[in-house]
């Protein structure tokens, strides 16, 4: 399945006008403001979004999976769905792959197939949270933590054999997220978990090339239920620092306690360097993992007022590797997709139109009313024809979710596939 420049031509022509009347009228507005809005529409343009291989198909809860109609159901099929959403919006340009649940088996016939797509390998992610067929240790009490040195060693190992297959497809980034905690008080010994994780850790990025970044993600709880490890953007930093310099936090939306102050987090670790990776997604309880921007939209905004901050004032801080990590219970997981990708932009365009300067001058007035106004002109502001522009300059479509409809997509992929075709690894 793989969508024409010329359907989404097709498409567009309907909602051209209208488009086009929306912009100018905006871009009027915006200019007048002061702002650059071609800047503002090229920035988004290249705003790309890793799709992690796993969230293709539907996914479930602890309870049941049910699956949705026309599922890809091979790693080649993955990046045809990765290659509609990216035709479709232009910001969906690379794949992350969860090993072993997505190891390519023709490497050279991927790469062609995702260059082809127009689609880059970005962070693979290693898996020591599950036991494999034929794997000697089980993890089910710990992996890189664990308290066993051949537990350790096997999971070591793992990390190092995603290593080579990212190698191998082009990747920079390992992604490491540790299920390693304990569901009981005196189940483990904190310090003796936390020194096996450190010392595993620090073997893992031994192995890791120079131009690669090594990105540790921390969850509070889940599926530990009295402590996990690596529990907090604390532990992560701490880790990533005695591993070295190329070694960073990543920040998952969902794994934070209600209330968590995130976009404070994401100032802390650029302010030295150290944000690796994000994780998109929203929630109202936990790891929810919904559509994002689906709950807590201001609360991306703000995060991404940060982001942008950061990406201008903090050049040490390394390029971010982006992905959606979200699940699809119910929606058809493409279109949960490119509405996640929708309000990544929206968040994005929206913090580009802070003014950066009257803010800095309100803040040292000490006019708490002035910075709260100018934060929430930026967010009131309707910018889905910035979003919109920016995808019709590049091929894309100027409504993806009404052209991915209109086009039966999901129709056609069922006819492909069949309706009963299931995602592999899940
Ligand atoms: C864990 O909750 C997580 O956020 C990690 O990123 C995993 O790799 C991913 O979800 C998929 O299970
Ligand atoms: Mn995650
Ligand atoms: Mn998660």
């Amino acid at each position: 399945m793989r969508i024409e420049k010329k359907q989404i031509e097709e498409v567009n022509k309907r909602d051209l006008k209208s488009h086009q009347d929306h912009y100018n009228f905006l871009g009027a507005q915006l200019t007048n403001q002061g702002h650059e809005v071609d800047e503002v529409v090229k920035k988004l343009s290249q705003f790309q979004v890793a799709i992690p291989s796993w969230a293709l198909g539907a996914g479930g809860t602890r309870f049941a999976r049910f699956s949705y109609y026309g599922e890809p159901s091979t790693l080649g099929q993955k990046l045809e769905d990765v290659g509609v959403l990216h035709a479709l919006t232009k910001t969906a340009g690379a794949v992350s792959l969860h090993i072993p649940w997505d190891v390519p088996e023709d490497y050279k016939a991927i790469s062609e197939l995702a260059s082809s797509l127009d689609i880059t390998f970005d962070a693979v992610n290693s898996n020591t949270f599950q036991d494999q067929l034929n794997q000697k240790e089980s993890y089910k009490y710990g992996s890189l933590g664990d308290r066993s040195s051949v537990v350790r060693e096997q999971a070591t190992a793992h990390n190092i054999d995603v290593i080579n297959i990212g190698k191998k497809l082009g990747s920079k980034a390992l992604t490491v997220w540790l299920a390693d905690g304990a569901s009981f008080p005196g189940q483990n010994n904190f310090q003796e978990s936390l020194g096996n994780t450190e010392s595993s850790l620090k073997k893992i990025y031994a192995s890791l090339p120079q131009d690669w970044k090594m990105l540790i993600e921390y969850k509070p709880y889940e599926p530990n239920f009295y402590s996990t490890i690596i529990q907090d953007w604390g532990t992560s930093f701490m880790l990533a620092n005695a591993c070295g310099e190329r070694a960073t936090t990543l920040v998952d939306l969902g794994h934070h306690l209600p209330n968590t102050n995130i976009e404070q987090i994401v100032a802390t670790l650029m302010y030295k360097g150290k944000l690796g990776g994000f994780h998109f997604n929203d929630s109202k309880y936990g790891d929810d993992d919904l559509t994002v921007g689906s709950i807590k939209p201001y609360a991306l905004f703000l995060i991404f007022n940060e982001l942008v901050y950061g990406m201008e004032n903090n050049p040490k801080n390394p390029e971010l590797s982006w992905m959606i990590d979200a699940s699809h219970n119910l929606k058809d997981p493409l279109e949960d997709l490119i509405q996640s990708l929708d309000a990544i932009q929206e968040a994005y365009a929206k913090a580009l139109l802070i003014d950066q300067k009257m803010l800095k001058e309100a803040q040292k007035d000490n006019d708490v009313t002035l910075c709260q106004e100018i934060l929430q002109r930026a967010y009131r502001t309707d910018v889905r024809p910035l979003i919109a522009e920016a995808r019709l300059i590049q091929g894309g479509a100027i409504n993806p979710i009404k052209a991915y409809r209109n086009l039966g997509i999901r129709q056609n992929l069922i006819n492909e596939r069949g309706a009963n075709s299931k995602a592999s690894g899940l």
